[in-house]
């Protein structure tokens, strides 16, 4: 393992994805890299989330780097590979590409302060210890800022009460076990259709429902995995051309052209297809026509129904009306999600009916008085999601700018890579890049691969500074917001616009305007010779 540097070249924060994809091409350069991780191992957000069932969602051909020389040699065992067959293709990408000797883990990032003068960031990690660089990358995701709502009490639980994203490492036996989650998306569905093969009871406590999609898991063998392989080149290709990050597009036919038969007809093939088909594959118009949106959560709503068997849980998993528009959330996947209602052994609590009043010592009491006893409690209750990974840290740059109080008032960034008054700091899959409206490997690839170039170009001009200027920022922020307004996410209080998070302010956090559009953007900035950003 690599030791604590004083100074190097440029220093990439965390070790998933972006990190590792960075440090290996800035290395090819000739720079001097290092990736200072906090958690005890590579892998990001993968390392962190090791709940119970936390498997990915986007298929696995495209849930993988392009990187040449990787890939190549690569194949999950299933379409929708478990978290620890991801942490294994990590170790692999490391091993392949001698990565390790550039990661220093267990040092958590906590301020970096610009030195104008100098052109160079000194970073301070918890330990106390200062490292200098010229160029900074935070490659610290959308989710590396876990959030946990206030609960009365909830310091006083005797038993394990852990949220999905801080999970013990060494896990946390749910078997035969009284357990309650707080929390119904990506994540706590998850960790619901776990607990429920194996605990005694699972109590769930809902508030919104998930308008979750069927993953049809497929394992795959060897011919499946052959195939894959060799259609994988032009799939990397698709997948940047995309709207979504994924090599699969919206319907060509309009809804309106067509009749219920017809319409009915492409669906159930999205739906036999599974993933994030339905909605990925579907009318393009949903995202922005209500009528339009209507009719396809009519479409979810009755597939659903089905195989549910109590009239009241119907009501509360897959209601009548819908709760918000159909992909204005992040729609987690699920296997049986919707079945394991019918189990004795699984509960359904509605919030807005009947609230967590406190968690105490022996579980949590809710506001109709009752006082439920639990052996775990898991909190999958998200996060200060895309601004939180960075504002959560001391970031400051010129003329006493600080991170948390400018993103606060207002997300602001110049192609969601830069912002302005802080020079030569980049980052990806953050604020205002294509980020959770993308698959991730292909949004990261695009963002990482112009960091990469602008810092080469940089360098190789002689200049020691980069920096966002603040009319391009105003540019960008402005079509960042014009976008997302045409499209339904408002509509919704979710972790896209940073509205589950009590008190931060509702906005536009990611690019809508699809994945394509974005990598042509960045791809024309750079052979513009980086227009809108200060070189000095
Ligand atoms: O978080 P979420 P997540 N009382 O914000 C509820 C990625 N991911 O960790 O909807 C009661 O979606 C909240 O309720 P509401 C993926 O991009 C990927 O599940 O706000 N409930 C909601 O139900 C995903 O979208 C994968 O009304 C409260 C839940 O907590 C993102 O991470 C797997 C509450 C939070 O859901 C985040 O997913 C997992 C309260 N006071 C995650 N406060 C894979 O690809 C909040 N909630 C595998």
């Amino acid at each position: 393992m690599a030791s604590l540097p004083r100074n190097v070249d440029v220093l990439i924060v965390g070790a998933g994805f972006s990190g590792l994809y960075q440090l290996h091409f800035l290395r090819q350069l000739g720079f001097n890299v290092k990736v200072l991780e906090a958690g005890g191992d590579i892998g990001g957000t993968w390392y962190w989330n090791c709940y119970p069932g936390a498997r990915v969602d986007s298929y696995a051909s495209m849930y993988q780097l392009s990187i040449d020389g990787v890939w190549q040699n690569w194949s999950f065992s299933s379409m929708y590979p478990a978290r620890d067959e991801i942490q294994n293709y990590f170790h692999y990408i490391s091993r392949t590409l001698e990565l390790g000797r550039d990661i220093i883990l267990n040092t958590r990032v906590v301020s970096a302060v610009y030195d104008d003068a100098g052109s160079e960031w000194a970073v301070t990690t918890q330990r106390g210890d200062v490292v200098r660089c010229q160029f900074l990358s935070f490659c610290t995701g959308f989710a590396s800022k876990a959030f946990t709502p206030a609960f009365r009490g909830i310091g006083t639980f005797r038993g394990p009460c852990h949220h999905t994203a801080l999970w013990p490492q060494e896990g946390i036996e749910l078997r035969g076990k009284r357990v309650a989650v707080i929390g119904t998306g990506a994540s706590g569905i998850q960790v619901i259709q776990e607990a429920a093969a194996v605990a005694q009871e699972v109590t769930v406590f809902q508030r919104t429902p998930s308008i979750a999609l069927p993953m049809n898991q497929q394992l795959l063998n060897d011919e499946a995995k052959r195939k894959l392989k060799d259609g994988q080149a032009k799939a990397f290709d698709a997948r940047r051309k995309s709207v979504s990050g994924l090599d699969m597009g919206p319907l060509g036919q309009k809804m309106a052209d067509l009749d219920e038969g017809e319409k009915n007809e492409l669906y159930e093939g999205l739906w036999a297809e599974g993933g994030f088909a339905p909605l990925v594959g579907g009318f393009a118009e949903v995202y922005q026509d209500d009528v339009a949106n209507d009719w396809a959560y009519g479409f979810w709503r009755d597939k659903v129904r089905k195989r549910i068997n109590d009239p009241w849980l119907q009501e509360k998993l897959a209601p009548t009306v819908k709760p918000y528009p159909l992909g204005a959330k992040r729609a987690p996947l699920e296997q049986n999600y919707y079945d394991l209602f019918n189990q004795p052994n699984v509960h359904l609590i509605d919030v807005n009916e009947n609230d967590i009043d406190q968690i105490t010592p022996k579980g949590i009491q809710t506001a109709d008085g009752v006082a439920r006893e639990f052996d775990v409690i898991v909190l999958a209750t998200g996060f200060d999601a895309i601004t939180g990974s960075m504002t959560q840290l001391d970031i400051r740059g010129t003329d006493g700018a600080n991170i948390h109080d400018k993103w606060t008032s207002l997300a602001s960034t110049y192609l969601g890579l830069m912002t302005a008054d802080f020079p030569n700091m980049f980052f990806s899959y953050a604020t205002h890049g294509p980020t959770a409206l993308s698959n991730g490997p292909t949004a990261l690839e695009i963002q990482s691969d112009w960091i990469v170039k602008c810092i080469r170009y940089t360098r190789g001009r002689g200049f020691s500074s980069v920096r966002a200027s603040k009319e391009a920022e105003e540019r960008w922020t402005k079509l960042v917001n014009d976008i997302g307004d045409q499209g339904l996410w408002k509509r919704a209080k979710s972790w896209y616009t940073g509205a589950n998070i009590p008190g931060k302010r509702v906005q536009h956090l990611n690019f809508s305007g699809g994945v394509g559009l974005y990598a042509q953007i960045c791809q024309e900035n750079e052979e513009k010779g980086y227009e809108g950003f200060e070189f000095s």
